[in-house]
């Protein structure tokens, strides 16, 4: 089955939770990506992104997957940062445009040096529109966005819609990895109001509490990465396990 189609299907039934994973040669935290693979796929996880902002190697993004598919059957999504966050080791590919940013080469310029490399992997490449929401972190300072306020819930329904217009088949609003504060849940109930498609919300959830507010304003996959990636196998499951079961048993 198409990893959109996967998609598709499981928010039908409710919402879900992907892990995200930033292979950054910088960071230290990815010796235990394989054992943390297996946690999440026990605890409940559907995908596991793999990206960031800043540089990925590609032997290195390579390597980081291995593991990852030698421990678990989740689906791999990539989440690029640039060209160089494309493998054909995955499955498929967030092909996202950063539509608030105030540098062309973050909306078209990066998709159309990618698209080839795309098409010469294979893998499936799921259209998504990409809008960062103050304070935006990292990916907002290298992405040059300009961030929509968090009071302006309006804006962001607007993107969002212009985005479904686009014909894109998801729309994520992105916070910024290890921000204070998730998204507002008012900003995210305005965009779910105004677009159909599939609802990916990021950056600064933490806890439970932190996820109540997202789920009850209309999210339908949300995405954890420091939780995931900070500590040991054991503690990731600690934090990790109580927000994927509020996940899964959210009704709607
Ligand atoms: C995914 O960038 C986020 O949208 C990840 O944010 O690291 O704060 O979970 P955290």
């Amino acid at each position: 089955m198409k990893i959109i189609d996967f998609i598709r299907k499981e928010v039908e039934k409710g919402p879900m939770h992907f892990a995200l994973f930033d292979p950054d040669p910088f960071n230290e935290n990815l010796s235990h990506i394989g054992e943390k693979a297996k946690v999440l796929e026990k605890i409940g996880t559907k995908a596991i992104m793999i990206g960031g902002s800043t540089s990925v190697g590609p032997s290195l993004l390579d390597d980081v997957i291995s593991s990852i598919k030698q421990n678990c059957s989740l689906p791999v999504i990539l989440f690029p940062g640039n060209i160089s966050g494309i493998t054909k080791k995955a499955d498929a590919i967030f092909f996202m445009s950063l539509l608030n940013s105030r540098n062309p080469y973050w909306i078209t310029g990066a998709q159309v040096l990618g698209a080839p490399l795309v098409k010469r992997s294979g893998i499936e490449p799921i259209s998504m529109g990409y809008l960062v929401i103050e304070p935006g972190g990292t990916v907002s300072f290298i992405g040059d966005a300009k961030p929509i306020p968090r009071n302006k819930p309006s804006i962001a329904a607007s993107y969002a819609l212009a985005a479904q217009y686009f014909g894109m088949s998801l729309v994520y609003l992105e916070a910024g990895s290890g921000v204070k504060d998730p998204i507002p849940a008012e900003l995210i109930r305005a965009v779910r109001r105004s677009v159909q498609v599939p609802l990916i919300v990021g950056g600064g959830v933490r806890t439970e509490e932190d996820v109540k507010p997202i789920l009850k304003a209309g999210a339908d996959i949300i995405v954890t990465g420091t939780v995931a990636e900070n500590g040991s196998p054991d503690e990731m499951k600690k934090k990790l396990s109580p927000i994927i079961k509020c996940i899964n048993s959210f009704k709607r």
